[in-house]
């Protein structure tokens, strides 16, 4: 122990069935890593802190104690690191080059010492020396470089990708501000900035030596290379220095480190000099700020589209930076580009990277000297997409007069693959002009602009969904005309979670239990899950089971009263809902719920015993520009606080909604959870991940037919999954005939309680005024449905009621959710990417 230069991979707990055979390491250099000991660990530790921090243990700060032991974590990680790259040096073969513009990450020193299994000695070093680990561990502020499902989908799919040593890169954006911080008050939703950044990175690895240029801005011309060609080049206005930042993705337990290398935005010298030597220092600073600004916050935008151009930029910036960086530092000096495809293949998540398609052509033409046929036939074969939403309202587009003024080569390549896109058009459908313009590339209404699915469809080998539905929707509603064309470019794989993170590190007791009861090895193969069928009836196993359950949810009523101070009953149906706050996922709905039991308690329309108390919890952000969603937030917390005030209700009813919900707070509450809210109106929630967590933690879900649910509902059954709503074809049929919530507000008379008492003021200290907001939308638009679902979601409510107080039963539905789940392990979904998009067989 101690020299981790040893010639053999530690690949024997690797994903069974990965497409990658492990190749024979060739250390060129031995890497000493610090020796795996209690004292080991402790020197290392104090090594950081005396040398590399330049402090005294005795002197030292929580922070100054976190930040060496983050380094030192990351001292055992490294000679994985370098054999893992120098592995893949020796050996070239296809990779995969995941580009997002998000990365919800989540904290890294709890997921680093679950990959080197160093949780033990890194404890007991830490108390050797008087320090209190779980104290510092507590220290670290996550990054949250995405906004909610599409960027944590992309972090379980980099620990996959690294667990099971797939060769691979993910590139995104190193934003100095990440999601922002959510604070209430009076119960409203106030935004603070992230400053992840400012206790000191100690996970990430700059490296400005390996800054690369890139372009924005002015104009393009024809010019007559050394060999009498006519060609086009770019003759940008200004341009602007990417800076790499290096994170270990550390495999678990399997001797490989990836990496993700995420790009931060500098100003270059040219850029400041010369406004520097035109004596304008105001000027040359504010330069600066402006080239910066480029990575400095993250959009908080979800599944809502935002046209600002500072976000084309950041979409420009981090794919321009990926491509170069693959094509001059990762392929050998004189690899052939015409054969770039077998090396790899970079999947778009969601339209964010599109640009990346007509940059490749750029780069392919005019820096590396292809002709324009050429560079599309292996164009066409290094990108696939990924579509994350249903909403037509989230597919971007950007206006043509912006590209033409940031992007001018890019917006003429754009044009000419639309130009020859469309002759394939019309020479299928021959005299559909309509087709070819529902088709086209460039919208021309309500303005001009460049529709980035369609670029990403026509140009990608495959596009798609993240769900069976979603696909089918995709396919079917969303691109038809596409799917006419090319049939086979659409498919599915159904989206996935990281059990190392989602299981194994946030619900230990229960990963204990399994490990117990069918031995190790199942956070690799989750499908091993399934041995625990047999152990649903096994009178031991629930009672463990339900201990667990309990356990969990003690810790989670001691963490929010310390966190938020929020005080919690001990014995209650935990009840979650938490995603981000927006109209398609109907927080309303649960709202409404909420209110009618209050109502049912308080006006003695059921009897208190028969009541089954509950704590609902809510953690959710809104998009600081969306009003409704704001609106919303507000209600709810004015209903948590009304109901906690109100003696007739506390002993049998409390909403929480503590504030910043993130990935830290996820893996707290997500274990403890006995209800799933999973009530999307059906047809607009690509997938959810989160419910598939919550399955996997032994939660049950109620849920409409909608995303993942579908398949969640199929493989636990139906007797372990409270179904609710309308079907999404039923759904489209309401829609067609029109819909009047009001007709279901006036038929219903629950409905109708529970409305005119949200609307009565009683929530919002008698001001009607502060209801309204919410209540008229639902009475008079209601675009998501939420009262045509009323009924069929308050019945399954009270199924779940019956359900709950038969305990052994629903032990039993528990046990068989997380048993039958193994299929949602984000394992799954690389192989299947693999398989039918990336290394497909035929
Ligand atoms: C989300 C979808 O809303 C969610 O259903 C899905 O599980 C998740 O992606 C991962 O596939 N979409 C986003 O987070 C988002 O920002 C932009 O979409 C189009």
């Amino acid at each position: 122990a101690g020299w981790l230069a040893d010639e053999t991979p530690r690949l024997d707990s690797s994903v069974k069935g990965s497409a990658f055979e492990p190749t024979s390491p060739r250390a060129t250099e031995p890497v000493v890593g610090p020796e795996r000991t209690v004292d080991g660990f402790a020197k290392a530790f104090l090594d950081e802190l005396n040398f590399e921090a330049g402090v005294a243990l005795k002197r030292s700060t929580t922070t100054d104690q976190y930040l060496a032991l983050a380094r030192t974590i990351r001292g055992y990680l490294m000679a994985d690191w370098l054999r893992t790259a120098e592995r893949r040096r020796q050996n070239p073969t296809k990779m995969v080059g995941y580009l997002s513009a998000e990365y919800l990450l989540g904290r890294q020193m709890g997921n680093s010492l679950l990959a080197t299994d160093l949780g033990d000695i890194a404890e007991q070093a830490m108390t050797s020396l008087g320090l209190d680990f779980n104290l510092l561990r507590a220290q670290e502020i996550e990054p949250g470089l995405g906004n909610g499902g599409l960027g944590r989908l992309a972090a379980c799919f980099i620990d996959s990708l690294a667990s099971m040593d797939v060769p691979s890169i993910g590139y995104g954006i190193r934003y100095e501000y990440g999601i922002f911080r959510q604070t209430f008050e009076e119960g409203r939703q106030v935004e603070v900035p992230d400053a992840w950044l400012s206790l000191g990175a100690p996970w990430e690895f700059p490296h400005p030596d390996r800054a690369v240029q890139v372009n924005f801005g002015g104009t393009t011309e024809q010019y007559i290379d050394g060999d009498g060609r006519t060609r086009p080049r770019w003759l940008p206005a200004w341009n602007v220095q990417g800076i790499p930042y290096h994170y270990m993705v550390p495999g678990y337990q399997n001797g490989v480190v990836n990496t993700l290398r995420l790009w931060s935005a500098r100003a270059t010298q040219e850029f400041d000099l010369e406004i520097f030597n035109s004596g304008d220092y105001a000027e040359a600073v504010r330069a600066q700020t402006f080239a910066e600004n480029i990575s400095k916050v993250l959009y908080p935008e979800d599944s809502t589209p935002q046209g600002r151009e500072l976000r084309l930029q950041q979409q420009y910036f981090f794919v321009a930076c990926s491509l170069k960086d693959f094509i001059d530092r990762t392929l050998e000096e004189d690899f052939d580009l015409t054969r770039l495809d077998e090396r790899i293949i970079f999947q778009l998540n969601d339209t964010h990277p599109v640009i990346a398609i007509p940059e490749m052509m750029r780069l392919l033409m005019d820096e590396h000297d292809m002709e324009w046929a050429a560079a599309w036939e292996v164009t066409s074969k290094c990108f696939a997409y990924t579509c994350h939403t249903l909403l037509p309202e989230a597919l971007e587009v950007w206006p043509v007069e912006l590209m033409t003024r940031l992007l001018p080569r890019h917006m003429e390549i754009i044009y000419r693959i639309n130009e020859e896109f469309l002759d394939t058009v019309r020479e299928a459908f021959p005299g559909d002009e309509l087709r070819v313009r529902r088709m086209s590339v460039i919208q021309e209404h309500p303005e001009r602009a460049v529709r980035m699915a369609n670029l990403a469809t026509v140009a990608g080998v495959k596009v798609n969904g993240v769900a069976a539905l979603h696909s089918e929707l995709l396919r079917d509603k969303l691109l038809p005309d596409f799917a006419a064309l090319w049939p086979n470019k659409f498919t599915n794989v159904t989206n996935g979670v990281t059990p190392r993170r989602f299981i194994r590190l946030a619900n230990q007791q229960l990963s204990t239990l399994i490990t117990d009861t069918i031995g190790p090895g199942w956070e690799t193969d989750l499908e091993r899950l399934r041995e625990l069928e047999p152990y649903a009836d096994d009178a031991a196993f629930t009672e463990s089971f339900r201990q667990v359950k309990q356990a969990n949810k003690d810790r989670l009523r001691s963490i929010l009263s310390q966190r938020d101070g929020i005080e919690l009953p001990e014995h209650a149906m935990l009840d979650v809902m938490v995603k981000r706050l927006h109209e398609y996922k109907r927080q309303t709905l649960k709202l409404l719920h909420i209110v009618s039991m209050y109502d049912d308690i308080t006006s003695g329309r059921v009897r208190r015993e028969d009541v089954v108390p509950r704590t609902f919890v809510f953690g959710a952000k809104a998009a600081p520009g969306y009003f409704m969603a704001k609106e919303i937030i507000f209600l709810i917390n004015s209903v948590a606080k009304t109901i906690a005030q109100d003696p007739r209700v506390t002993d049998l009813m409390a909403v929480a909604f503590p504030a910043n919900y993130n990935v830290t707070l996820a893996n707290k509450l997500i274990p403890a959870a006995d209800l799933s809210e999973q009530i999307s109106l059906a047809g607009k929630e690509a997938s959810g991940t989160g419910n598939m967590k919550f399955a996997l933690n032994g939660a049950l879900t109620i849920g409409t037919d909608d995303g993942a649910n579908v398949e969640i509902r199929e493989l636990v059954g139906d007797e372990n999954f409270f179904l609710f709503g309308m079907l999404e074809p039923e759904v489209a049929a309401l829609a067609d005939r029109g819909y009047t919530p009001s007709s279901f507000y006036e038929s219903n008379p629950a409905l109708k309680r529970a409305i005119d008492l949200l609307a009565s003021g009683h929530f919002t200290g008698g001001d009607r005024s502060l209801a309204a907001p919410v209540v008229d939308d639902l009475l008079y638009k209601d675009r998501f449905m939420a009262l045509a679902d009323f009924q069929s979601y308050l019945d399954a409510q009270a199924r779940v009621d019956a359900a709950y107080r038969d305990v052994d039963g629903w032990t039993r539905s528990a046990v068989l959710n997380v048993a039958r789940s193994g299929f949602f392990s984000s394992d799954r979904s690389m192989r299947d990417y693999l398989d039918r998009i990336w290394m497909p067989k035929s």
